[in-house]
């Protein structure tokens, strides 16, 4: 899965969808790359993040999600309102990737109306201050338990199991501590439903190696890589290209690998 941000139209006049042309060229050189998947995304949901208006929100994402719909690829949308969901599907979203695992109202209804897949991540706290003091008692039992319960809330709304990722929401609301022990414990999630993670670029990665979000790429690749060894069914990154690769190398030694 390759991560497509919308940011905000750069310029007001004569330039309203070059934010979403930028996305469109960024999406189609990702599926180039090898992407299965685009997570296109109109509202930043990184630590300290502000919300984004319903409609501003659309504005940005449904323009890209029709720009790469043809692309080959799936297509994601990030977002955790319910009126986004039902525009973006109605526009051909294939995936919705919510932040909030469905728990605005309206939104679990929003997903179960139609056929496309979801994934419900964990997060402790909001966007905003999720990162100033996250605490747990035993992370993996509390994220496990979290994700089950989203899980069964889905099927009680209609969802089949076929249709749903869990993800336990790495740097939303965790310690470096916390992500690590969820890293490791992705086995036990995978249990419970097939498991994205997400870990590209993150500040975990700069914690651990001391380098600036710009120079995370290795890390990056070694957090992907460690996450498929662990049992993820899917990655969420922004370095198509390179990612593709690792996996490749790594598979390849797999497939015969007791031989
Ligand atoms: C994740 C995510 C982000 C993640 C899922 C970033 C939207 C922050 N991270 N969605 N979104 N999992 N499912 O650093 O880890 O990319 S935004």
């Amino acid at each position: 899965m390759g991560v497509v941000n919308v940011t905000p139209d750069s310029f007001s006049d004569g330039g309203r969808y070059l934010g979403a042309e930028q996305a469109i060229a960024h999406g189609l050189s990702l599926r180039e790359a090898g992407a299965d998947i685009l997570d296109i995304g109109g509202e930043s949901t990184r630590p300290g993040a502000e919300a984004v208006p319903p409609q501003a929100e659309l504005d940005r994402v449904l323009p890209v999600i029709e720009g790469l719909r043809e692309s080959g690829a799936a297509i994601s949308v990030d977002t955790s309102k319910p009126e986004v969901m039902r525009a973006a599907i109605a526009a051909g979203a294939d995936l919705v990737n919510d932040v909030c695992a469905l728990s605005e109202p309206g939104a679990l209804a929003a997903v179960a109306q139609s056929a496309v897949g979801l994934c419900l991540m964990h997060m402790q706290g909001q966007p905003r201050t999720m990162q100033a003091n996250p605490q747990y008692v035993d992370v993996v039992a509390e994220v496990a338990a979290y994700l089950g319960q989203r899980v069964a809330a889905a099927q009680a709304a209609g969802i089949a199991r076929e249709r749903i990722l869990i993800d336990p929401g790495f740097g939303f609301g965790k310690s470096l501590d916390h992500n690590l022990a969820l890293l490791r414990a992705l086995p036990r999630l995978a249990s419970i439903a097939p498991v994205l993670a997400g870990l590209s670029r993150k500040s975990m990665l700069g914690l651990i190696t001391g380098r600036p979000v710009e120079d995370r790429l290795a890390a990056s690749l070694a957090a992907a890589l460690a996450a498929v060894a662990r049992g993820a069914a899917v990655v969420r990154v922004h370095d198509v290209k390179e990612t593709v690769d690792a996996l490749k190398v790594w598979a390849a030694i797999e497939e015969n690998g007791n031989g």
